[in-house]
């Protein structure tokens, strides 16, 4: 019986506040608006920035559906949306892609002015939600929700896929894969014979290592406190992995010695504005590239010698790795689809939906680089 059209009663982890574990409850799904899709989710990863609201760093309302690393199928589509139906596969977008905005008509911006990463007011772009629970009105999370059964998304947030896409892999794509691949394709341009420097070896800056050995560097030098962290990021092509604990001198200089004076591209993908620093450091002095991938607190700032600037160095960043989300997903899950990328080592566990508490443990404990949660194990 098609459910199109009909509030749909389904599972979801609604999060009524911070410092609490996720609750599983039964929630109702409005049917989509015009210009909305509903979604039902077949996987969702686990990822830093829905656990930065659990424990209080970001600022939402209450209650709300979090999750924004996802793949699912299409249930039913709102008036208007006419390049989606039924039965098709997809990936929500945490970062919209309206195609109408300035920000979206600069071909070098990936950012949207219909983004909810800014404020997270947590609504719809009519400004409402689609979800309630226990009669309460639940808040919709950057533009995506995806610890939920059913999701309804606007179509300037959700990518149709490849049919043939596995869904519980290629969720990944809908946020950390893209996050550190695409900072080496897409923002950084690493270039074939390069030399690269990445700061970090979460799922993350691996997924960084994955872009700088696919778009064809020839030294790829991983760095990261944890030792732990090596044997992986050998896996996905680092050629040398240093822990900045064996030294007694800065990073920069070690860095420096290795590779003829300083690297081509130096990526931050840990969130700490000193090693940001350290990070330009690193870069040649003629035109080496710094990319911030990681998410410093919120009062953090980042100081360095402007002179550091002045011999041509260059100092970048972007969420997303650069991807304009509507345009580049596919694309990716097409490259997946064709095996032209493989990121499969990067999902170390998976759970049914239901055990999503546990997946922000493993997450907390560093013992996961990603878990997926699968809602029908079928
Ligand atoms: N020196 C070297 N390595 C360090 C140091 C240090 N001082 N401190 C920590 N590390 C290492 C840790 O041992 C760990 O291996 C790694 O850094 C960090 O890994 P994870 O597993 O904590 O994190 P990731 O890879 O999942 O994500 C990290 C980001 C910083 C990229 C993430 O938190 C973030 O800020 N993302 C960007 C923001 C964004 O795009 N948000 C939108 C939706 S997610
Ligand atoms: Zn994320
Ligand atoms: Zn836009």
């Amino acid at each position: 019986m098609s459910t199109a059209g009909k509030v749909i009663k389904c599972k979801a982890a609604v999060c009524w506040g911070p410092k609490q574990p996720l609750s599983i409850e039964e929630i109702e799904v409005a049917p989509p608006k015009a210009h909305e899709v509903r979604i039902k989710i077949v996987a969702t990863g686990v990822c830093r920035s829905d656990d930065h609201v659990l424990s209080g760093a970001l600022d939402v309302n209450f209650p709300i559906i979090l999750g924004h690393e996802a793949a699912g199928i299409v249930e039913s589509v709102g008036e208007g949306v006419t390049n989606l139906k039924p039965g098709d596969k997809v990936i929500p977008l945490f970062i919209p892609q309206c195609g109408k905005c300035r920000c979206c008509k600069n071909p070098d911006s990936n950012f949207c002015v219909k983004n909810d990463l800014e404020k997270f007011n947590g609504v719809l772009q009519d400004n409402t939600t689609r979800f309630t629970c226990k009669g309460k009105t639940v808040y919709n999370f950057i533009s995506t929700s995806t610890f939920t059964e059913y999701t309804v998304v606007d179509d300037i947030a959700v990518a149709k896929i490849h049919p043939d896409a596995p869904l519980d892999k290629v969720c990944l794509i809908g946020c950390g894969f893209s996050t550190g691949y695409g900072s080496a394709v897409k923002t950084a341009k690493v270039k074939p014979g390069s030399s690269c420097v990445v700061f970090g070896l979460g799922g993350v800056g691996l997924s960084v290592i994955i872009g700088c050995k696919v778009a064809g560097a020839a030294k790829i030098i991983a760095v990261d406190v944890n030792p732990d962290k090596f044997a992986k990021a050998k896996e996905f092509g680092a050629t040398e992995c240093i822990n900045p604990k064996d030294y007694d001198r800065p990073i920069n200089e070690v860095l420096a010695e290795m590779t003829d004076g300083g690297v081509d591209y130096a990526f931050e993908v840990i969130g700490n504005t000193g090693i940001m620093t350290s990070a330009l450091k690193s870069s040649f002095f003629c035109g080496g590239k710094t990319v911030i991938v990681g998410l410093a607190p919120s009062n953090a700032t980042m100081t360095f010698d402007p002179m550091l600037m002045l011999t041509g160095r260059v100092l970048t960043g972007a969420f997303f790795g650069g991807f304009k989300s509507k345009d580049d997903v596919p694309q990716t899950v097409d490259d997946y689809v064709n095996k032209k990328i493989n990121f499969d080592g990067l999902i170390t566990h998976e759970l049914p939906f239901e055990q999503i508490n546990e997946g922000f443990e493993l997450l907390r404990n560093g013992k996961s680089i990603r878990t997926v949660l699968n809602f029908c194990r079928a």
